[in-house]
């Protein structure tokens, strides 16, 4: 076989245009309705949905197809635990000072502090890890490339994916994150946590922040040449 063979595309789908209009469209509203929440219910959810979302995220795009990401799904309680209390050990300092006055003036409107409940409270923690070596085959030592813009793609995969199936997410960085490394047992040497996502239902008393529903209008993000 040669190294560059190709098979035909076959699972392209074309709609008339009318219809890809509503679909554009019908995804906006489906896409509006995803909410960042810090409330969690502590209901389970099953780890099948979870290990779907996750195949949802491995069919991003990435350079050179490396697909250089590792998602560690964490239902065990001890483990969340561990990360709650490392996180708010984190957090603490950060709201202390740390952060500086222009980033704590910036997170006002969002009203948040260091109390990390949901990290214990919500079924399911992913935690994302970028690699900087690794290729096609798990095995592979070669170079990856476009590491953060690949690992970034497929963070939105699984949070589009977590929301489409129903589910309620938050974004989570603590900084900085290498204890996420250690607790998950991950390898120092390749991989850096990039992202911690909470995925489960919205406790009955979850709220959005005001600030977070100011979005910005077509003109202000795009310009059509
Ligand atoms: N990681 C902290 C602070 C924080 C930072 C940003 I940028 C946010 O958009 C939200 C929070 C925390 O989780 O509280």
């Amino acid at each position: 076989m040669q190294d560059h063979a190709h098979v035909p595309l076959q699972d392209f789908i074309e709609y008339p245009q009318d219809e890809m209009l509503q679909r554009a469209e019908a995804f906006l509203a489906n896409s509006q309705r995803r909410h960042s929440i810090r409330s969690f219910s502590d209901r389970a959810v099953p780890r099948e949905i979870i290990a779907a979302c996750l195949k949802t995220a491995g069919a991003a795009p990435s350079g050179a197809n490396h697909q250089p990401w590792h998602f560690v799904a964490i239902h065990s309680q001890d483990v969340k635990k561990r990360i709650r209390e490392a996180a708010e050990d984190l957090e603490r300092s950060f709201y202390e000072g740390r952060a500086g006055d222009e980033w704590l003036n910036a997170l006002k409107p969002l009203g948040t502090d260091s109390d990390k409940p949901y990290l214990e409270h919500a079924p399911w923690l992913i935690a994302i890890f970028s690699q900087k070596k690794g290729g096609i085959h798990i095995e592979d030592k070669q170079t990856n490339y476009y590491v953060h813009e690949s690992v970034g793609i497929a963070t939105g995969f699984l949070i589009q994916a977590l929301h489409n199936a129903g589910l309620a997410t938050l974004t989570h960085t603590p900084k900085p994150m290498s204890f996420l490394t250690e607790i998950c047992g991950r390898d120092a040497d390749n991989e850096r946590p990039f992202m911690l996502i909470i995925a489960g239902y919205p406790s009955e008393t979850a709220t959005v922040p005001e600030h977070a529903l100011v979005k910005k209008s077509l003109d202000e993000i795009a310009t059509f040449l």
